[in-house]
């Protein structure tokens, strides 16, 4: 089926809640395609929980998952590569092994890259990978989910304007990524309200489709929308690629969809904050840690999962 891609995805893994590979799979398989999965870490929880236990794999462990992919031929009908948390370089460097080697195998194969290295103004990886994810993975991606801070750091600009977000895609597209999204980016002129701002490169004409598409900033504490978001509109390109033809282009029409699905869970994920109590009640914002971060407060992703295949919003990009 053209439409359905098979999928090696590689983020970090917990056994309770919805982060990384716990926030991809699920959006991933519901919208019909196949996804296998390495872990980079196999943590109790998420790292806003007041105590987590587990480990980070080394880089062998994940090199050495992908051999035995490799021994019996399971490597060669992978569509796509999905990449989030890797946590530090030597992850980085396995990462791009996988890639190289995958793109040896299929010439055709899309890496989305989601650079996980912050949000909202504080790094949570070594300093030295933002040259990493910019000089060695972005070359390899076909396309890009930073978040504002993110794609800050990757290309050097100040995101204030939707003029600096689109330099910013401009950027990474020289860097040579057809397809960026910044998920998110709180723009000078609208507090309170965020833009996604995506640009698709035809890299044979040159052509480019450029958009926004605008949503309103929820209070709430959210975990894992950057992984789920980056997985929806990965699914939802794979299916749309091949036979789109509307005016703004494939990537826009993903992200539409996502930004639809990932706005339903959040609110659903918020209705489910406020009745346990805890939560916009007391002043929590989005950023801020819950004094304690409790299962409740994990993305709606199972409850709601109606809204991945049949989104109940609307949101239009529009042509910037
Ligand atoms: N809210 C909605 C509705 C979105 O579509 C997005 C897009 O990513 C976000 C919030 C931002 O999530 P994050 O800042 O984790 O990328
Ligand atoms: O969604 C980011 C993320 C991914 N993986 C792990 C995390 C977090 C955020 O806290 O702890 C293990």
């Amino acid at each position: 089926n053209a439409d359905s891609a098979r999928v090696l995805s590689i983020q970090s893994h917990v056994v309770s809640g919805y982060v990384g590979n716990r926030a991809a799979t699920f959006p991933l398989q519901l919208l019909g395609h196949e996804v296998d999965v390495i872990n980079t870490v196999q943590f109790s929880n998420h790292t806003g929980y007041n105590q987590f236990r587990g480990q980070r794999f080394p880089a062998d462990h994940i090199l050495d998952l992908f051999a035995g992919l490799q021994a019996n031929q399971l490597d060669t009908g992978y569509t796509h590569l999905l990449a989030g948390y890797m946590g530090n370089s030597e992850n980085v460097r396995a990462v791009e092994t996988i890639a190289r080697q995958l793109l040896q195998t299929n010439p055709g194969l899309r890496f989305v890259l989601d650079p996980v290295m912050g949000d909202e103004g504080a790094l949570y990886v070594p300093r030295e990978l933002v040259a990493l994810y910019r000089d060695v993975l972005c070359p390899l991606a076909s396309m890009v989910t930073p978040n504002q801070f993110e794609a800050e750091l990757l290309t050097g600009i100040t995101i204030e304007t939707l003029d600096d977000a689109r330099s910013a895609c401009n950027r990474l597209h020289e860097l040579g990524v057809p397809n960026v999204v910044i998920t998110s980016s709180e723009l000078k002129s609208s507090k309170g309200t965020l833009h996604l701002v995506g640009s698709e490169l035809n890299a044979t004409s040159g052509e480019k489709h450029q958009f926004a598409i605008t949503f309103p900033r929820l209070d709430g504490y959210f975990t894992g929308t950057g992984d789920f978001f980056a997985a929806l509109t990965m699914a939802r390109h794979a299916s749309l690629v091949a036979s789109y033809d509307g005016r703004l282009g494939a990537l826009a029409r993903a992200c539409e969809l996502a930004t639809a699905t990932q706005a339903g869970i959040m609110e659903a994920t918020q209705r489910h904050q406020q009745a346990t109590g805890i939560a916009v009640s007391d002043g929590l914002v989005r950023g801020t840690r819950p004094s304690g971060m409790v299962r409740g407060f994990e993305l709606r992703i199972i409850p709601s999962q109606r809204l991945i295949t049949r989104p109940t919003k609307s949101f239009t990009a529009e042509i910037i």
